[in-house]
């Protein structure tokens, strides 16, 4: 299998993130991608390609030219305000508060286009999410082309991020990208699969009313598990867009056995859709051995997560979303990825 490797991810290196009235250690950190790299190339899985840049229309595509504009410069407004260390937004418009208003002030825009304080915006964000996009879009050319699959290796993820907003520890949405940029280029029908421990709810929000991209995701029940917002399995999408949404919520802690026949029903919906291509958002903080997750999956479960992948039977594109064991993500992603190509 390629990898599809953005080597401008370290440029977002977050130091801090708030939890329970503290700044802790972040966990979305480059040495994540740095030991997913180790391993991938210690397992000899297949070439690894570096981005090749598409622009940025693609990502407008998703994402709306207000929000891309200000992730953009985000960094240098906040320098020229004398912001010292990451940025964090402080306020937000909820409820009875007006969001049609883009104010002129950079506190409250960031308020504006976020969703949670836990998302460090850094001196890098834009350069390591930009090539993250691009790295998705070079995979999705492979796929394209043919290859039975692709992987591709980039931070931050994305399946939090909407439209106009970031969050948990996501800006651009890359399976989105991705899933946009394929029907534009001529397929009728894509499926994106999120087995990230969090539900996508970026992901899920931008193809909600649509009936061309069936998002479907297993997760842990946000009645408990961040983003606490969206992933219930009451969303089914709306408009024409109904019918063409899955969740499969299971409480923190649920067993492995729980997991694959979450799993299982995910992939029959998605069957019964005869998607073209299949997307994964593949975050592996599903490891039973997570920090800020409640699954219990281990090795023998990523290579079957990789083999029932596998026999969905569509060209797949692997796309690399959360999982915070910092040494075990790489062990972690190279058994999905074994087990695919052993599917
Ligand atoms: C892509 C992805 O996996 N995003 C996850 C965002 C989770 N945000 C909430 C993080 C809460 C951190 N809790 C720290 C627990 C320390 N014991
Ligand atoms: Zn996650």
């Amino acid at each position: 299998m390629k990898t599809v490797y953005n080597q401008h991810h370290g440029a977002h290196a977050a130091t801090h993130e708030f939890f329970r009235g503290r700044l802790v250690p972040a966990f979305e950190i480059p040495a994540r991608a740095d030991f997913v790299l180790q391993a991938v190339l210690g397992a000899e899985l297949g070439p690894l390609l570096e981005p090749v840049d598409h622009g940025a229309a693609p990502l407008a595509r998703v994402h709306s030219p207000a929000y891309l504009k200000f992730i953009e410069g985000a960094w240098a407004e906040w320098q020229a305000l004398g912001g010292e260390g990451d940025a964090f937004p402080a306020v937000w418009p909820v409820r009875s508060l007006r969001s049609d208003v883009v104010p002129a002030s950079f506190a409250a825009r960031m308020g504006l286009y976020s969703m949670d304080s836990g998302s460090p915006l850094t001196a890098g964000v834009w350069e390591a999410a930009y090539w993250g996009a691009q790295a998705t879009l070079t995979g999705l050319d492979a796929v394209l082309a043919g290859e039975r699959s692709a992987y591709v290796l980039t931070r931050p993820p994305g399946h939090h991020a909407g439209a106009d907003f970031f969050g948990g520890y996501c800006f651009i949405n890359n399976a989105a990208v991705a899933a946009q940029a394929a029907l534009d280029s001529g397929l009728q029908r894509v499926a994106i699969l999120d087995v990230d421990y969090h539900h996508g709810n970026g992901t899920q929000a931008i193809f909600y009313e649509r009936a061309d991209v069936f998002y479907a995701s297993v997760h842990g029940d946000p009645q408990t598990e961040y983003p606490f917002f969206l992933g219930h399995a009451d969303e089914c999408g709306s408009g024409a867009g109904l019918g063409f949404n899955a969740n499969f919520p299971l409480p923190a802690g649920a067993s492995n056995a729980d997991w694959f026949a979450a799993l299982a029903t995910a992939l029959e919906r998605l069957q019964d859709f005869a998607p073209e291509l299949l997307i994964i958002s593949l975050g592996v903080d599903t490891y039973g051995g997570d920090p800020i997750s409640h699954f219990t999956l281990d090795l023998p479960e990523f290579s079957r997560m990789g083999q029932a992948i596998a026999e969905f039977g569509a060209p797949t594109l692997l796309l690399q979303e959360g999982g915070y064991a910092t040494e075990a993500i790489g062990r972690n992603v190279v058994a999905v990825l074994q087990g695919f190509e052993a599917g």
